[in-house]
């Protein structure tokens, strides 16, 4: 069996040899131009010239959960494509968004500012019915991510396209459960892939369909989100605040508006990493299990980009 490495803004060799530890008897290699035909192939961000040498390829294994930059490409037709299945990810997620929704709701920016100017004051206590939260996304991560807001019992809404039942969770879904959704939310998570469905649905109407106030939370893709109209919103005074992870070119250039702006905080897509040791024990499974002829999760269905 020959496994090709063909990784994209990371280290090719720990994954290389890991493979080889948990696959002894596979050839594991890391792509150079020209080289022999490979079963499987391990993959972030894959050139097109990479694809094109590689018609034989039974599948392909993204090290992430995002498979948009492979979607994007002219795919060998029966290869399979298949995502990382959590393998680590949805717990720092959750981490994450739990930690910038309290942050916001309990106004801790604020305290840090009076605690700087050696200020000693209170805020207001807030109530949590006045701080619904929408997940838009309910796959392995928004799931995971709205059900561990629940656990600090903020008002959870989640949208997805096909319906759902989550217990504490009120499930929206489709186009036509959108419009609802927003209206019900007060700070919004993003959690959708990033496909032609979903590309610019964070823009100035569907953010102003959010309670005053409000905050968004960006932890997918950044085209997900038109820059200028969240800009708009934030200076308006309709949303208080944004938390933003990924952005539409990264890293994010210096002369950016949202490193100086005072209602946005940034941080350099890292919400929830890629855990190499977990993923090549998922992968090396899955691969496995497919020259077993056995079924495998995370296969992604290329008519809906996902
Ligand atoms: P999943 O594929 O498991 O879940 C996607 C969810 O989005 C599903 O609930 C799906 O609905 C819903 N969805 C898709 N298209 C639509 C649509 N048009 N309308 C409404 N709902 C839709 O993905 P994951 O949860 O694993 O990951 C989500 C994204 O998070 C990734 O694609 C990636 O871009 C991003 N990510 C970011 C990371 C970071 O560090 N910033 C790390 C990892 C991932 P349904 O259930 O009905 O199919
Ligand atoms: C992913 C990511 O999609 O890291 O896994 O963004």
């Amino acid at each position: 069996m020959n496994i090709t490495i063909c990784v994209a803004q990371t280290k090719a060799a720990p994954w290389e040899e890991g493979f080889r530890a948990q696959l002894p008897g596979a050839h594991v290699s890391t792509w150079k131009a020209g080289d022999p035909q490979a079963d499987y192939a391990i993959v972030w961000s894959p050139p097109q010239a990479f694809l094109d040498e590689q018609p034989g390829l039974k599948a392909m294994f993204n090290i992430g959960a995002g498979v948009d930059a492979i979607m994007k490409l002219r795919l060998p037709p029966q290869a399979q494509v298949v995502r990382l299945d959590d393998a680590g990810m949805s717990v720092q997620m959750a981490e994450y968004v739990c930690h910038a929704v309290i942050r916001h709701f309990r106004e801790f920016d604020g305290y840090e500012a009076d605690i700087a100017a050696g200020q000693w004051s209170y805020r207001k206590p807030r109530s949590r019915a006045d701080c619904p939260v929408g997940v838009m996304g309910l796959g392995v991560l928004g799931e995971r991510v709205a059900r561990a807001l629940r656990v600090f019992e903020f008002p959870v809404h989640g949208w997805s396209r096909s319906p759902k039942q989550i217990d504490g969770i009120t499930c929206h879904s489709g186009t036509e459960g959108f419009n609802g959704f927003l209206a019900a939310s007060k700070v919004l998570v993003n959690l959708l892939p990033l496909t032609p469905d979903t590309q610019d649905i964070l823009n100035r109407e569907t953010m102003g369909r959010l309670q005053p106030g409000g905050h968004v939370i960006n932890v997918a893709r950044g085209a997900h989100l038109v820059e200028d109209d969240l800009i708009a919103l934030l200076d308006s005074g309709h949303l208080s605040g944004a938390t933003l992870d990924v952005f539409r070119t990264e890293p994010l250039p210096a002369e950016h508006p949202f490193w100086q702006h005072p209602k946005v905080t940034i941080t350099p897509h890292t919400s929830a990493r890629t855990l190499r040791d977990e993923s090549i024990a998922q992968i090396a499974g899955k691969i496995v299990a497919l020259s077993r002829g056995e079924p495998i999760a995370g296969v992604v269905h290329r008519d809906r980009g996902y």
